[in-house]
């Protein structure tokens, strides 16, 4: 397959009409796009009030290649009643991710009975009465409580209150496999832990750092952005091991000179090797230092740390830096020349950076750039963690997180006159190590694939194997309903976003919330998940429990109790009614005045970690192609990587040389957590020599369970590998 010059354009345009034609023609999709919904997909954040694809700067259009997967997706037929007495689960496990994916929506309840080989439709009634029973009888510190990125708020923060006055706090997000090292490095410094501008800033910058991430393909709209900021004569540095064909060179296919000519991405293109940015960044600074460039008094009037940081950042040793991060000295002073010439300077940032057992120190070094020169604290310049799912942030803000903050607890139990428990939950990770040692007997996933997003698959797969009830809220199906099973697992159906009979909300990266309208369901069969949860609240909590479940399932009442608890969201109340969108307070920083104790921000030195790997071993990274959207694999082909399949590892003809491997031919990949036979050597040169790309999730067989120790994000990014022919 050849690889294109450029991201996005014409194919992008072409597969729009055809995924057109897939959901029944080109106004029935336009129609859905354009309804005022909240994109399904990345945490951008489009549409809204103002109608699909359009951004908070009210451009459009703006409309993706995953926008319309996902809705495409959910525009799907449903999966016919004769489809569970023809595949066992042994088959289904068989099924490609696409292939599950592609089976259609789920629309009936469906039970796989201990011992059973099949699923079993089932009807509304004895779905929810067996999770009922089940949470009766089963203690609650057994049970834990998974959230996916793409439910509302109030699902969210009804499902966590729920799970709570059950009894357990073992209730995290997919998060904790995310930008959770984001969340806790940007607490620990500014005092809060997402983005510190808005879309607008991010367009008024003259310089902006894309580090760790390839929104070329998985922000397809933040590249307009990255366009505007170009055609003003702006500068765009790029940080990745990987040269990604959309970062050189896009085509935006909303902008009609792009799309012709395409647009120009990146001016500074710097490939470090995976796990060397924690040394490049410490590097950029002391050259900032050396050449005396940087804002002395800022440090000195808003930050603390700063002289404890300037010390340890003359006593590192340039050697030390250059062979940690793989980038040499001429590079690394061009960049911070550029740095110091610029006066707005956005640093955005994705999982290269957060999946590494230093994420919470690389997201820690990035700020520390940023307040050298003042960037944190003004408008048009600061730090931009870019969001995974499209409501991630929104289901960490109303308190899907093993640990509430005080504030919320505090206002939770007034608000509901309740006591909420205080024993210590567990995140993510550690609910499968917990599923692993017998100390689980319940799982609950709304939304999600758990076993697919976990690293060590072979584990996760054993981990949850154990657990006597699994319980899932989806919409179709996936890699986590056929393997790694509960004894008994049971499947809801759930409505999409915009089949909702009463409107949700949705937080984007920018902090800014969205009202989605819902619409009517498309197909008869699935419910709303607030219905689902109140129903199974109701029935365990009873009646005469402390809340009305019957009333809390309405979005209205939710909010009406989101805007008391949760710091920033107070004007969510009306918002049903006034449908004004909002920018959430508390978390936008125009003015070097932090959310810390003591209103400054914090500088946090490091010791640098030594870069992995030996002659022999290779650094992997698992990452998305073009055709996913995480676990769901939509196409087989990465475009953007010229990849005809997914079964490849992306290795420099150097390695290849090395190693004495051949181009195409077959190999095995192993690392300490397993191996994958089969896997086919593609060469290709734009990864720095040293470093392999393979793809999630299929390639979680290898990834070991290390984690960062702060956040305990696990190191996606930073597997080592040995490769046999
Ligand atoms: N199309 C599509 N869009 C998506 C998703 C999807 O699956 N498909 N997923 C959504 C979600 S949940 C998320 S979190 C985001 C993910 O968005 P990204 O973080 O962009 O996704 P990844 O594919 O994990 O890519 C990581 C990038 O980091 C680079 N990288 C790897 N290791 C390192 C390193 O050590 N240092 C540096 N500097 N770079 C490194 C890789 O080369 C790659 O370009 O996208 C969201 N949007
Ligand atoms: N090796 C490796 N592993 C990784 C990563 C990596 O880069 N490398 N990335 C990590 C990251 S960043 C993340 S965020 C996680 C992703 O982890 P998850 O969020 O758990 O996984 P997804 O694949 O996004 O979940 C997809 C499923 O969500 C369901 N769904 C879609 N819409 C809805 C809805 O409206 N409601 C409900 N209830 N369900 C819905 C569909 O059934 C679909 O099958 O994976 C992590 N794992
Ligand atoms: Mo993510």
């Amino acid at each position: 397959m050849k690889q294109p010059k450029s991201g996005g354009g014409w194919p992008a345009i072409r597969y729009t009409l055809s995924k057109s034609r897939e959901a029944g023609g080109l106004l029935k999709m336009w129609r859905a796009l354009r309804s005022k919904n909240a994109c399904k997909t990345c945490a951008l954040g489009m549409g809204g009030q103002q109608g699909g694809m359009v951004n908070e700067e009210g451009r459009f259009p703006e409309v993706c290649k995953k926008s319309l997967q996902a809705m495409t997706a959910d525009m799907q037929g449903a999966i016919p009643p004769t489809f569970w007495k023809t595949y066992s689960v042994a088959q289904l496990a068989k099924f490609t991710p696409r292939e599950l994916e592609s089976s259609g929506r789920l629309v009936t309840p469906l039970r796989l009975a201990p011992g059973a080989t099949h699923y079993q439709p089932i009807d509304w009634t004895e779905a929810l009465d067996r999770v009922v029973k089940k949470l009766k009888t089963t203690s609650a510190n057994d049970t834990f409580w998974y959230f996916s990125g793409r439910s509302s708020n109030e699902a969210g923060f009804l499902l966590q209150l729920f799970a709570r006055i059950y009894g357990t706090n073992h209730v995290n997000n997919c998060s904790y496999y995310c930008h959770q090292a984001s969340g806790v490095g940007l607490t620990s410094t500014i005092g809060t832990g997402t983005a510190t501008l808005l879309l607008e800033d991010v367009e008024h910058a003259d310089l902006i750092f894309v580090i760790g991430g390839n929104p070329a393909s998985n922000h397809p709209r933040l590249m307009t952005t990255l366009m505007k900021v170009r055609q003003r004569g702006g500068k765009v540095i790029v940080i990745n091991p990987v040269v990604e064909t959309g970062l050189v060179n896009f085509r935006v296919p909303s902008n009609l000179r792009s799309l012709f000519f395409g647009t120009e991405i990146a001016t500074t293109y710097i490939q470090p090797h995976i796990g060397g940015d924690l040394a490049l960044l410490t590097g950029i600074a002391k050259r900032l230092d050396e050449i005396d460039a940087y804002d002395k008094s800022f440090l000195d009037s808003h930050c603390d740390g700063s002289q404890n940081w300037l010390e340890q950042l003359r006593t590192v040793a340039w050697n030390d830096i250059l062979s940690k991060s793989g980038v040499d000295q001429a590079q690394i002073n061009s960049i911070a020349e550029i740095y110091a010439q610029a006066k707005n300077v956005v640093f955005s940032w994705t999982m290269g950076i957060t999946h590494h057992e230093h994420g919470v120190q690389n997201v820690q070094a990035i700020a520390n750039l940023a307040l050298m020169r003042g960037m944190v604290g003004r408008p048009n310049a600061g730090l931009l963690p870019i969001r995974g799912h499209s409501n991630v942030q929104g289901i960490g803000s109303v308190g899907v997180t093993p640990q509430l903050k005080d504030a919320i607890f505090q206002r939770l139990e007034q608000h509901f006159n309740i006591n909420l428990p205080t024993t210590p939950g567990l995140d993510t990770l550690g609910c499968i190590e917990a599923c692993h040692d017998n100390k689980m007997q319940f799982g609950f996933c709304l939304g999600g694939n758990l076993f697919g997003s976990n690293p060590d698959s072979k584990f996760a797969e054993a981990a949850l194997s154990k657990l006597s009830t699994l319980v899932f809220l989806n919409t179709t199906l996936n890699t986590g309903h056929t393997r790694g099973l509960g004894k008994e697992t049971l499947l809801l159906p759930v409505l999409a976003r915009d089949e909702e009979p009463e409107s949700t909300t949705q937080e984007s990266m920018f902090n800014y919330l969205r009202l989605s309208d819902g619409g009517p369901q498309r197909l008869a069969g699935p419910k709303s998940e607030l219905e689902i949860i109140g129903s199974i609240a109701e029935g365990v909590l009873g009646q005469n429990g402390p809340l009305d479940w019957m009333s809390l399932r309405h979005t209205s009442t939710l909010r009406t109790a989101i805007a008391k608890v949760i710091p920033g969201y107070e004007s969510i109340a009306e918002i049903g009614q006034t449908k004004k969108e909002f920018q959430i307070s508390g978390r936008t920083f125009h003015q070097p005045q932090f959310a810390t104790k003591t209103g400054r921000a914090r500088l946090h030195t490091h010791e640098l970690p030594p870069l992995r790997g030996g002659t022999d071993e290779l650094r992997l990274m698992t990452v998305r192609s073009e055709g996913q959207f995480n676990t769901v694999v939509y196409e087989e082909q990465d475009l953007y990587r010229g990849q005809q399949h997914r079964n490849v590892i992306l290795l420099h003809p150097d390695d290849i040389h090395r190693l004495g491997l051949k181009p195409d031919a077959k190999v095995t990949v192993k690392s300490c957590a397993g191996e994958l036979p089969d896997i086919v050597v593609r060469n290709f040169s734009q990864i720095r020599a040293g470093n392999a790309l393979m793809y999630y999730p299929e390639a979680n067989v290898l990834v070991p369970r290390s984690i960062d120790a702060q956040s305990r994000t696990p190191a996606f990014k930073g597997t080592l590998i040995s490769i046999s022919k």
